[in-house]
Formats: C-alpha cells, sequence, structure tokens
C-alpha cells in the first residue's frame, strides 16, 4: 500500500489472506514518495516467488499501475476512498491504464481490499484443489449466511 493511512482499508485484505492461510507480506511503498522502493520490489517479486501483488492507494493512485509496468505478475489495484474526492480519483488512476499494462481494478475501499484477496485465493485455486475447495465452501457459506427475510 502507498501509505500507512491504506491500512484501515488494506487489512481487510490481509484478514481474508490469513484466513486462507495464503503467505503474504504487507508493505508500504509509495510510487511518489518511495519510487526506488517500488522499482526495487516490482523488479525483484517474481524471483522471489511472489504470485499476485495487491496494491493499494488513494488520490493519484499511481502505485498498482506503475508496479505493472514493471513486474509481469497480476496486479490488483484497490482504489483507496480518498479524503477530498471519496475515492474517485483513485478508482479513476488505477483503473484507466493505457492498453498494454493491465491493472485489475476492484472496488473503491473495504469491499474492494476484500475482494482482491478472494481474487487472489480464486487465481491461486485454479493451480491448488485444496485451495479451490476451501474457496468454494466460503461462498457456499456466505450463501447459506444470507436470511430469506430482514430481521425485525
Ligand atoms: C497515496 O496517497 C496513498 O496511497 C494514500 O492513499 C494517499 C495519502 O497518503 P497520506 O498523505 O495519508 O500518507 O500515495
Amino acid at each position: 500500500m502507498g501509505s500507512q493511512s491504506d491500512w484501515p482499508t488494506m487489512k481487510n485484505a490481509s484478514k481474508i489472506l490469513k484466513s486462507f492461510k495464503i503467505t503474504h507480506e504487507v508493505k508500504i511503498i509509495s510510487a511518489h514518495r518511495t519510487p526506488k522502493r517500488m522499482f526495487e520490489f516490482a523488479e525483484k517479486a517474481e524471483q522471489r516467488g511472489i504470485k499476485i501483488i495487491i496494491a493499494g492507494a488513494g488520490g493519484a493512485a499511481h502505485l498498482p499501475g506503475m508496479t505493472a509496468s514493471i513486474s509481469n505478475l497480476p496486479i490488483l489495484g484497490v482504489p483507496i476512498e480518498s479524503k477530498k474526492l471519496k475515492g474517485l480519483d483513485s478508482l479513476l488512476s488505477i483503473a484507466q491504464m493505457p492498453a498494454g499494462i493491465p491493472v485489475g481494478s476492484l472496488a473503491v475501499g473495504e469491499a474492494g481490499a476484500i475482494n482482491a484477496a478472494l481474487l487472489a485465493v480464486s487465481i491461486l485455486g485454479i493451480e491448488n484443489n485444496s485451495l479451490q475447495n476451501k474457496y468454494k465452501l466460503w461462498r457456499s457459506k456466505q450463501t447459506s449466511s444470507v436470511s430469506k427475510k430482514p430481521s425485525k
């Protein structure tokens, strides 16, 4: 994520990954404030065995796109809800990538962070039957938890 201030949102992704026992690391890397850190991380991620990068950023949210410009790994971008524009700036910055450098953009805020992690689980599950089964179970539990009628 781009800043400590993104962590309240991005910790929702980490919680999901933990619940599926997915080994992951959590880092603050800013495309603007720490560009060298970003470059080094993105350049070495694949050889370090990382499979998917979830990048959360807000405002002029260049972290997902710039990471995608350096790494061939799948990049899932989470637009953080910014104070001034409620995340519309983040969403457009992340979604409107030029053709040829893909970033999978999720929803603004907490839902996006949760779904980025679930999408990562789903992608990793393609080559991992046990993970795929855990994901199916998670989805079916969610379905069963939805009441047919509202409570009083
Ligand atoms: C972006 O700027 C970060 O991703 C964060 O969402 C936003 C604001 O950062 P802070 O000023 O709160 O550190 O780089």
